[in-house]
């Protein structure tokens, strides 16, 4: 009996620190919400907005005087979502081999794509496509098993209580009054985001404007976390987020953050505009996420549909062959963790969670073999990711009474390799061990 009561005390006790750290704080542990976001590795961004109408800068093009204010909000009138397609969306994303989307809620001019009720500047009430555009992304995303992340701007600069409007004009500096009404605001639309659509993760964005303490942005995170306990927030919170974004910026080196995403576009703009035609080729889309995936990040790619829910051909070509990549080469991408340091292999490569196995990322051409350097263990098998072949190798430079690495030259046939990027599964004779 007393064992019992010992037990039963002692599996609450155990549920408390489970849910509850520190009074405040999760509820779920951080390494435990991010495992899902770590393994991830590709997730698909989708800036959508009336800026897809004339094809102009996000929110930007007013901001910085490009446009005025009120011939943006005219595009409200030409946002149709006619040929919207949210089932496609979730279908194309799935076959790109990404894990989870991003789409824009609200960007910083205001336009809200849900039916929110705490303002009429949504694309329900002022615009032709006249319905909740994010519900029915949402819903299809879950049945395609793709995680929902939700970008919001914290700072709106169409709302009459923001102190900021444009570049050039201001609404006010100092007015206690106004600002609360519009944290109320802020923290309600988040709400209504929440309770809505219950996302995985959240994208903040705009957060520069204010600190943390005006955005109340511990509050944010509580509000958050209480609604589902397992989301996971970005780091565009003013310290509040869980994982850092290095916009357009592919770190050199192992950045010190254990979680992180590159958001990058797919040609020189977020969302659509009809005169950016200087697209990212799928080759050099492939480049980049490999260099992500040997520096242990995720890369969040961004698409921008027009004013009608069409995706652009060659966005969906991209998506497509991408998708041919990541389903070939999925052993050595997703569950990976980052690979060697800079000065072992001259290309990306990631590693198996237990360490054992090595995957090299090899570029274009080798001509014939590969070089290896400072891997100190014996190489059980090397074969051709996604194709299966089994490759040779010789290894030099390792005299008998030498305890240093050797030199591994791997042999690669050219009738292996892949047309982007050539991946090689090197099975080691144990955990990696480095020189
Ligand atoms: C922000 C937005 O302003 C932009 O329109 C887009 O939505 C992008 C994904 O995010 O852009 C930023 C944010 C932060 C920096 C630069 C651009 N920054 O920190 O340098």
């Amino acid at each position: 009996m007393k064992k019992l009561i010992f037990v039963l005390l002692f599996s609450l006790l155990s549920l408390g620190f489970t849910f509850k750290t520190s009074g405040q704080e999760p509820v779920i542990q951080k390494e435990k919400r991010m495992e899902w976001f770590k393994d991830a590795r590709l997730g698909i961004f989708i800036h959508w907005g009336i800026y897809s109408v004339n094809g102009i800068d996000e929110s930007w093009s007013f901001y910085n005087g490009y446009i005025s204010y009120d011939d943006y909000m005219k595009q409200l009138n030409g946002f149709t979502a006619q040929a919207y397609k949210p089932e496609a969306w979730a279908s194309l994303i799935k076959e790109s081999g990404a894990k989870y989307a991003v789409i824009t809620s609200k960007h910083h001019d205001g336009v809200a794509l849900w039916d929110t009720k705490l303002s009429d500047l949504n694309v329900v009430n002022k615009s032709p496509a006249s319905r909740d555009l994010v519900a029915p992304l949402v819903k299809e995303l879950r049945r395609n098993s793709l995680k929902v992340g939700i970008y919001y701007s914290l700072l709106d600069w169409s709302n009459s209580d923001y102190p900021n409007f444009t570049k050039a004009s201001k609404r006010y500096e100092n007015d206690s009054l106004k600002w609360d009404r519009f944290t109320a605001f802020n923290h309600g639309q988040i709400g209504e985001l929440s309770k809505n659509f219950r996302p995985d993760l959240w994208w903040f964005d705009g957060d520069w404007e204010q600190s943390a303490e005006k955005w109340k942005a511990p509050e944010i995170r509580k509000m958050i976390l209480s609604e589902n306990p397992s989301a996971i927030i970005n780091s565009r919170l003013q310290g509040y987020g869980d994982y850092a974004t290095p916009e357009q910026g592919l770190p050199s080196v192992k950045p010190a953050e254990k979680y992180w995403e590159l958001c990058m576009t797919i040609n020189d703009s977020w969302g659509y505009q009809q005169n950016d035609k200087d697209f990212k080729s799928p080759g050099q889309i492939i480049k980049i996420f490999s260099g992500c995936l040997s520096k242990g990040g995720n890369m969040l790619l961004d698409i921008g549909p027009r004013a009608d829910g069409s995706i652009p051909d060659e966005e969906i070509a991209v998506l497509k062959t991408l998708g041919k990549w990541t389903k070939k080469h999925s052993e050595a991408v997703y569950g990976t963790e980052g690979g060697l340091p800079a000065g072992y292999f001259y290309g990306p490569s990631t590693l198996s969670k237990d360490s054992t196995m090595l995957y090299l990322f090899v570029q274009g051409d080798p001509k014939g073999e590969v070089m290896l350097q400072g891997v100190k263990n014996k190489i059980n098998r090397i074969y051709v990711v996604g194709n299966g072949t089994k490759l040779t190798w010789k290894e030099y430079l390792k005299p008998y009474w030498s305890n240093n690495a050797g030199l591994y030259f791997i042999n690669i046939p050219d009738a292996v390799l892949d047309d982007n990027m050539t991946v090689l599964a090197v099975i080691l004779d144990g955990k990696l061990k480095l020189q």
